[in-house]
């Protein structure tokens, strides 16, 4: 492979973290928790999390801008340049001793994901990308699977908690897809939902109201991987509109026909 000095940072940055993170989870009883907003919860391994991985990519690259869930944005002396990042994706997961969270780290470069890397440090699973030099997992190759049928196939997606206004609608996306298909999976990690898909794990995700850093990695290890994306309404942008559906190239059309109910 002939990636560049960047995705080496952001693995190193992402093992940092991830390290970090599962000191944490192993005595994840004793964490300090405290609420967001309705089921949006924050630790102390989040925020310790983010810390670390902002010092390596500052120290790195100290002219690129920065956005993450935890400590906000700031603008780089380079404003073409900055990370995106989630130092954890999937903290309801964690704080329930579930093993099924990641780290989640993008560069964009005017205005696109350019690199990306999706660390599950739980299961030492390394996801990542960059733009033209394809998706990887650990040292190996990864492509989206070639299952073309709907009724052999499984998809993913998020399932808003408590009091969101995009309930009904993913409850009427299940009710038309679920017995279109072999069955939907409802993990907790948008991140690793669109690595999975990359690595063939299964065929599809979508996902209502996500946030940037919940998205940008997996999205161009998802592309890289040969999976096609988009904005769920046609036309919009991704990160914007953070509604997102994402397949395998060769079940993409049918899968968002049922989910875009067109
Ligand atoms: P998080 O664990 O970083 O918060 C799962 O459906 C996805 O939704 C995850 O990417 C999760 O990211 C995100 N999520 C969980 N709670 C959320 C909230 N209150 N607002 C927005 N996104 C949330
Ligand atoms: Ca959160
Ligand atoms: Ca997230
Ligand atoms: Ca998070």
């Amino acid at each position: 492979m002939t990636l560049s000095a960047n995705i080496n940072v952001m693995k190193k940055a992402a093992r940092k973290a991830g390290r970090s993170l599962v000191k944490d989870f192993r005595e994840v009883e004793n964490l300090q928790v405290s609420m967001k907003g309705a089921g949006d919860f924050v630790s102390r391994a989040d925020i310790a999390a983010e810390e670390i991985i902002k010092a390596e990519l500052m120290e790195a690259r100290p002219s690129y801008g920065w956005v993450g869930e935890e400590g906000g944005e700031e603008a780089g002396r380079d404003p073409t340049r900055r990370w995106i990042v989630d130092p954890l994706d999937g903290t309801t997961n964690f704080l329930h001793g579930l093993p099924h969270w990641a780290v989640s780290i993008a560069l964009e470069h005017k205005g696109q994901i350019v690199a990306g890397v999706v660390y599950d440090a739980a299961k030492d699973e390394m996801f990542f990308a960059e733009k033209g030099e394809g998706a990887w997992m650990n040292e190996s190759r990864i492509r989206v699977s070639s299952r073309s049928r709907m009724i052999e196939s499984i998809f993913a997606t998020g399932v808003p908690f408590g009091g969101r206004s995009d309930l009904p609608a993913t409850l009427q996306d299940l009710a038309r897809l679920m017995p279109a298909c072999a069955g939907v999976r409802r993990w907790g990690s948008a991140a690793l939902d669109l690595a999975y898909v990359a690595a063939g794990r299964y065929e599809g995700f979508w996902e209502r109201r996500l946030n940037a850093w919940d998205m940008a990695a997996g999205l161009i290890i998802l592309r890289e991987a040969g999976g096609l994306v988009d904005a769920l309404r046609p036309g919009e942008d991704i990160l914007t509109s953070g509604e997102v559906i994402g397949a395998n190239e060769a079940i993409f059309e049918q899968f968002s026909k049922v989910i875009r109910n067109a």
